[in-house]
């Protein structure tokens, strides 16, 4: 921990002991011999560790029996729940907080409480003040537990079926087939290892390479759909071991779908245009020929119709408009699922094609309420070399992306990232509040659509084509796994890259990660969570996630006592280089 998040927590972190539910409360009963009923006026007041404030405790007091009243007692309870009280009595003398501050603590109980618990004894004799205290607890006890199933109760009611929980984790990058020359194991069998690791850090759904042979080791060239055993990832069987292992932890496989282009590995008129898989499982036939690529691709001389979407140099675009390769595309999808284990897609360079085909794509494999994403690296708007503030043109191309998929698959939120490593790295976190006071990426309009990453096999290392700052990832994290919308880790980042990876992130970085996610599932956060921007400034950034947590990054320190959360209702739940959160008590 930094010295100044260290400063930071000594400041907010409450002073009592927190290693285990405990209540204390202390009673003081005055006389007031000149009450005409002779009752006496009870205080009770509460130093509760774990209960949260909320609601405000309705603190039950009002009159005593005339025998109490005649006496000044004072006597504290301590107890490590609601059953278990044990009482003493001090002596009469025994100092007492002045009545101002006891009044400032507390809310004054009704006089009709009180009364209500003493006559349910049935006889004022039989009346002992650990009745009070019990029934105090237990009141307050079960109020809160109300209040926070109700709390509970109120969210992610609304995300679309099958993307409220998710988190998904990206188990490669780009480097991750050559490592596996230095080892015995091929890269499933290596992930493999790592199952139970990444059930440890809640994830839902494991992003998987492109499964299929291809021109380039990465997979992103691929060839031969069908063929899964010449990958430089591994075998098929791997693979599917993989993916069964994955289920076992109730972790959904996600497969990398490359279809906006595909390589041929023949020449026909000196082009390489025709296709080495030659018939599928069920017969049909997929050595496709010039007919299959967009007649606009300006390196394969297609027949096929124009391109629906962005063209690539590398390889052959496909004609998605042709029912004949979408039918032979879902098929391949569906062998993915049925006989390999898919279960979900992220599908790559989706501008590549037409969104209603992507649509189409999901409806007929997993369906609408499985997960899927899509890659859609949309450019960012920079004058010059400085990131604009506005940034409402590259994620209106996504918005128009969700609207015409008919959402069929969440969208990487690249506008968020961009936004978020210029803010952090420039000390400029006002861009993370946009003109409309929300946030200024996708997830600023449409949440339950945005996954939120800070880096992936492209951007982040060893590509490095946009990375995120190495050295202020937990930062990142804090803003990226604790916001409205669908939380991305990188791989790497839990495991590291390499052994040879010099800078292997800050060395806290996993524990990092796994704390975020812990504070996430507590706290129920979820694509659709309510997210108020307290401060955004160029050293601050405070945000009130669902009123449970409290998200503060920037190097600034003397933060503004009017938007530190209140000791009574937060606590300090985590804190890393230049962030901190709390957390509702009880969650
Ligand atoms: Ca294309």
């Amino acid at each position: 921990m930094s010295r100044r998040a260290a400063a930071l927590e000594s400041r907010t972190r409450p002073k009592i002991s927190m290693s285990r539910p405990k209540i204390s409360i202390r009673t003081r009963v005055f006389t007031d011999d000149d009450d005409a009923n002779r009752h006496a006026h009870s205080l009770f007041f509460l130093e509760h560790h774990e209960l949260p404030s909320f609601p405000a405790p309705s603190i039950k007091a009002g009159s005593l029996p005339s025998e109490m009243s005649r006496r000044q007692t004072t006597f504290i309870a301590h107890a490590s729940d609601a059953s278990q009280l044990a009482m003493s009595t001090e002596s009469p003398s025994s100092p007492t907080p002045s009545e101002d501050a006891l009044r400032a603590a507390i809310k004054l109980p009704t006089r009709e409480t009180t009364h209500r618990v003493f006559h349910s004894r049935g006889s004022e004799k039989q009346f002992e003040p650990s009745d009070l205290i019990e029934r105090f607890v237990a009141d307050v006890d079960e109020h809160f537990q109300d209040a926070v199933s109700q709390i509970k109760a109120q969210k992610c009611q609304h995300c679309k079926p099958g993307y409220s929980d998710v988190v998904l984790f990206q188990a490669f990058d780009w480097i991750s087939t050559r490592r596996s020359h230095g080892s015995d194991k091929n890269y499933y069998e290596r992930v493999l290892d790592r199952v139970d690791l990444l059930a440890s850090y809640g994830v839902t759904h494991a992003w998987l390479p492109p499964p299929s042979l291809s021109v380039s080791p990465e997979g992103y060239m691929p060839s031969e759909l069908y063929n899964l055993d010449a990958s430089e990832y591994g075998d098929k069987a791997s693979l599917k071991t993989l993916i069964a292992a994955l289920k076992s932890k109730g972790i959904v496989a996600v497969a990398d779908v490359v279809i906006n282009h595909r390589c041929a590995e023949y020449t026909t008129d000196g082009r390489f245009k025709s296709f080495a898989d030659e018939v599928t499982p069920s017969g049909r036939k997929i050595n496709w020929g010039a007919w299959a690529i967009a007649e606009d691709d300006p390196c394969f001389e297609g027949t096929g119709a124009s391109d629906s979407g962005d063209s690539i140099a590398m390889a052959p675009d496909l004609d998605h408009s042709n029912p004949e390769i979408r039918d032979a595309l879902i098929e391949w999808l569906t062998w993915l699922r049925d006989d390999v284990g898919f279960d979900g897609w992220r599908f790559d360079f989706v501008q590549g094609y037409a969104p209603e085909y992507a649509r189409e794509y999901v409806e007929k494999t997993v369906g609408f309420e499985k997960f899927c994403c899509a890659e859609n690296w949309v450019g960012m708007k920079w004058t010059h070399d400085v990131l604009d503030y506005d940034q409402n043109a590259p994620r209106r191309v996504l918005l128009d992306w969700l609207a015409a998929a008919g959402d069929a698959a969440a969208l990487f939120d690249f506008p968020t990232k961009g936004i978020l490593q210029e803010a952090i790295r420039r000390r400029e976190f006002w861009r993370l509040r946009d003109s409309r006071g929300g946030p200024p990426g996708l997830a600023g309009y449409s949440p339950q659509n945005a996954v939120l990453f800070v880096d992936n096999h492209d951007t982040g290392y060893p590509q490095n084509h946009w990375p995120f700052p190495t050295d202020r990832l937990g930062c990142g994290y804090a803003y990226a796994l604790l916001h409205p919308g669908i939380p991305c880790v990188f791989g790497p980042h839990v495991w590291c890259a390499d052994a040879s990876q010099a800078a292997c992130w800050n060395a806290n970085l996993p524990r990092e990660i796994k704390t975020l996610l812990d504070i996430r599932r507590r706290a129920g956060i979820c694509c659709e969570s309510t997210l108020t921007i307290l401060e955004a400034s160029s050293e601050l950034y405070m945000a009130n996630v669902d009123d449970k947590l409290i998200v503060k990054l920037g190097p600034m320190y003397d933060v503004p006592r009017e938007l530190l959360p209140s000791e009574d209702e937060f606590a300090l739940a985590t804190s890393g280089d230049d962030y901190a959160v709390w957390m509702r008590r009880g969650f």
